[in-house]
């Protein structure tokens, strides 16, 4: 297959390396040790056009597909991953309006998380409906007197989810129908009856917020269904698939940086009277791990080119997901490993990429539920 870029895509590469170089990475342990979302350079990203890679100009976006969201992840992850993951999860938010939205819901939202820089969110996830996305126990009861959805639950570890404009939430339509009554609704912040709850302590990712969301007989308009009544789980599904190459693409950026970070430090570090990059102990490290990355690479562009001629790519969005989350922690484990002591204090950014790069082994899917959407779609099930 050929991955050469276009020119286009060549630029907006250079423009993300610059970006994350320039406004990312050297607030990258700040907002790590902080726990601090970055609003200022959510903004940038925002007035940059990032927030609206995928969405055409007509609703304020900047066009492009699952490459360039690829591109602009990747070059994030590599200098923050917090903020490469809070761009790759905005971005589920309009893409789901985009390919399920009424003329009416693009119009009025799509602009305001592109161009207008509000934060998206998508919320499926609930205490006891995690790798079961069917087991979801929020409701949405229909009150025909004011033509509203009557939303309650709690759902939980949404990114973005307190500070977000617009939301795509999840709830029951049909409770007895489990994957056939599920619908999928657009959230205003502000709506009365919906708040934000805890925002969590996280092990990694400090810089993007993870936050507990409530809704306390939350009146939705019915306008405001996105797709289909009962129709929500196939657009969860399909939402889900695209943000798995985005986690792709998260653990891709921060695994090129470490191996870049290691190779540097290989011929630094003077041990035995020689540079560490002699031993061939280290050499092997260093094989395996730009070898791994290199698959990993062709796999997730591989996936994004599948995704942007329009073919199904759900088997090969976990398949990229799942390998390059792996490969992302074995590679900044190995590149910690190679720095010995220095790589395990907070001067040296590996501790903090080997923390964040663990979350891609469980958001948006685990490693093992990708092995079961794999198995399905192998073996014909
Ligand atoms: N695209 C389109 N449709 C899909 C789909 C996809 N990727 N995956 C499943 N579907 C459809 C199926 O075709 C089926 O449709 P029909 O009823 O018309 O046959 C329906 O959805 C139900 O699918 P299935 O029976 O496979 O559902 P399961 O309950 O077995 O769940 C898994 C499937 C495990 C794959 C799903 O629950 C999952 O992805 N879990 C992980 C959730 C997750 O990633 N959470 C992260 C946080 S998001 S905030």
């Amino acid at each position: 297959m050929d991955f050469s870029l276009t020119k286009e895509q060549e630029m907006l590469r250079k423009l993300s390396a610059q970006f994350a170089l320039e406004e990312l990475e050297p607030i990258a342990a700040q907002i790590d040790e902080e726990h601090r979302f970055p609003v200022e350079s959510f903004e940038k990203m925002a007035k940059l056009g990032f927030t609206g890679i995928g969405v055409p100009e007509q609703y304020g976006g900047t066009g492009g597909g699952m490459l360039e969201k690829v591109i602009a992840v990747e070059e994030f992850a590599k200098k923050c991953m917090a903020s490469a993951a809070t761009l790759s999860i905005h971005l589920i938010a309009p893409h789901a309006i985009l390919a399920f939205g009424t003329e009416e819901q693009k119009q009025k939202y799509l602009p305001r998380l592109t161009k207008g820089g509000e934060l998206g969110a998508f919320a499926l996830t609930e205490p006891n409906a995690g790798s079961d996305a069917a087991g979801v126990k929020t409701t949405a009861v229909y009150d025909e007197k004011t033509d509203e959805y009557i939303l309650n639950g709690t759902k939980c570890f949404i990114t973005g989810g307190a500070r977000a404009g617009v939301l795509v939430v999840f709830a029951l339509t049909d409770p007895k129908a489990k994957t056939k009554g599920i619908s999928a609704f657009i959230i205003e912040k502000g709506m009365p009856g919906f708040s934000s709850g805890k925002i969590e302590s996280k092990m990694g990712l400090a810089g993007s917020e993870t936050a507990e969301l409530v809704f306390e007989d939350c009146r939705v308009p019915a306008a405001n269904m996105l797709g289909k009544i009962n129709k929500g789980f196939k657009i969860a599904m399909q939402s889900l698939d695209a943000a798995r190459v985005g986690v792709g693409a998260q653990g891709l950026g921060v695994a090129e940086e470490a191996i870049e970070m290691a190779v540097k430090y290989t011929h630094e570090r003077v041990q035995f009277g020689k540079p560490i990059a002699a031993l061939q102990g280290i050499q092997w490290y260093i094989a395996d791990m730009a070898m791994k990355t290199e698959a990993a690479k062709a796999l997730l562009y591989m996936t994004a080119s599948l995704a942007d001629s329009g073919k199904p790519f759900t088997k090969e969005a976990a398949m990229c997901k799942l390998f390059a989350a792996e490969n992302a922690r074995f590679v900044t484990n190995l590149a910690l490993q190679i720095h010995g002591g220095y790589g395990y204090m907070k001067d040296y950014p590996l501790e903090r990429m080997y923390r964040d790069a663990k979350i891609t082994e469980i958001y948006e899917g685990t490693s093992e539920i990708h092995k079961v959407v794999i198995a399905r779609a192998v073996m014909n099930k």
